[in-house]
């Protein structure tokens, strides 16, 4: 298949491309840096910080004997992107080009700017540049379960039938965010739904659960394929963080009661339902919402699995409350479905003890570059 990847420089976009052409798919990887760019203004560097994307292709060609193609571009510039999918018509679209911390989002006006002009034109311009110049390409857009919220009542793949006064009908689920970039998230997936209904696209929005991991068949052979790793209160998702904070000898940092609870998915994981999505695609005018995570968990039990892991290899680890800087709900009911993608095959790669202890070890080997002071969070919107 002929795939863009939107966003392929990012956490996700570059295991995701170099799999895509690894595995025989035609794949043009697209991104400006805006992660990069974001992540040094706020002295949020990644641990580990791969090659840019024409150094990584060069030696993704040297090792794997495939291409793929590049393009340095920014989404948000609407001729750029219509134009590049005139030129390559594509059959899929893996749209990952939006800015993705919640803590970023919240630091400011700007920021949260930033955050809301990037995330929504990058959205819009793709929909324009698919229904312009190859209307029946399948858009597969990544999502995010913080659209849901914590309500009290049982999580939806992402419709639900509402009876009222006799009547029936089905919505989209209720939505609920608690940070402006999942509420971008939100504003992404009315602006899809209105297209699709409209016009007609082909879209699978993934709701997807923080991701953790660094390792996937193609990144483990060589440590410049390795995804950029962030463990800063900014860029950095909560197992990443637990880790790189045990290793560093830093107490896990447990925001509040450590209740809050959230359905997570190795990086493995991540990549074989966008494999799944891309194999089965959307209908015309149907916009497919799945869940895509595989396991609850709440944050103490994650520090709990962190800290287990770190004392089996001889590494004290302490596990600190401290006052949440984030408003959110620290203890809730949470019951989400997730079965649309285990029964379109996947197979879920669960959060061991070997799993955890391997990303350990590598985090390890590169414990000296861990800056302590990014570690610990700098960003607060509970006050
Ligand atoms: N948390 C702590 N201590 C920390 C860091 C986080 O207790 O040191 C808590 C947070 O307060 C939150 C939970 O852990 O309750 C998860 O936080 P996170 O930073 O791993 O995840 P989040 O900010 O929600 O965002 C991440 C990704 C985002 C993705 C989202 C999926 O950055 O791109 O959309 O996970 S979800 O959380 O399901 O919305």
């Amino acid at each position: 298949m002929k795939i863009v990847i939107l966003g392929a420089d990012g956490y996700l976009g570059w295991p995701m491309t170099m799999k895509l052409a690894n595995d025989g798919h035609q794949v043009l990887a697209i991104d400006n840096y805006f992660r990069r760019t974001i992540a040094k203004e706020t002295n949020s560097e990644a641990l580990i910080e791969g090659p840019n994307l024409k150094r990584r292709k060069d030696l993704f060609s040297e090792k794997f004997n495939k291409k793929f193609e590049i393009s340095i571009g920014d989404c948000s510039d609407f001729n750029y992107i219509s134009s590049t999918i005139k030129n390559f018509m594509p059959d899929t679209i893996v749209h990952f080009a939006e800015q993705p911390s919640a803590p970023y989002s919240m630091i400011d006006y700007r920021s949260a700017k930033k955050t809301f002009d990037n995330n929504l034109n990058s959205t819009f311009n793709l929909i324009w540049a698919v229904l312009e110049n190859k209307p029946d390409c399948h858009i597969i857009k990544l999502g995010t379960m913080g659209e849901y919220g914590t309500p009290n009542i049982d999580i939806e793949e992402g419709w639900i039938n509402i009876s009222h006064n006799g009547r029936e009908q089905k919505f989209l689920y209720p939505r609920q965010a608690s940070s402006l970039y999942h509420t971008t998230k939100v504003l992404d997936t009315d602006l899809l739904w209105f297209y699709t209904r409209v016009y007609g696209l082909k879209v699978t929005d993934l709701m997807q659960g923080p991701v953790y991991g660094l390792f996937t068949k193609e990144t483990e052979t060589d440590d410049a394929f390795l995804p950029n790793f962030h463990y800063d209160d900014i860029f950095g998702t909560l197992v990443n963080r637990f880790i790189t904070q045990a290793v560093a000898g830093i107490p896990l940092t447990v925001y509040g009661e450590g209740g809050q609870t959230r359905g997570y998915l190795n990086l493995i994981d991540t990549l074989r339902c966008i494999e799944l999505s891309i194999q089965n695609p959307a209908e015309k005018g149907e916009l497919k919402i799945m869940n895509q995570f595989t396991e609850q968990f709440t944050v103490n039990e994650i520090a709990n699995k962190v800290k287990e892991v770190s004392e089996k290899k001889g590494n004290k680890c302490e596990i600190k409350k401290i006052s949440n800087p984030r408003k959110e709900m620290e203890k809730h009911y949470y019951n989400a479905k997730h079965s649309r993608l285990v029964d379109l095959g996947l197979e879920p790669t669960l959060m061991s003890e070997e799993v955890l202890s391997k990303m350990f070890d590598k985090v390890y080997s590169k414990k000296e570059m861990i800056d302590k002071k990014i570690a610990i969070p700098r960003i607060n919107w509970n006050k």
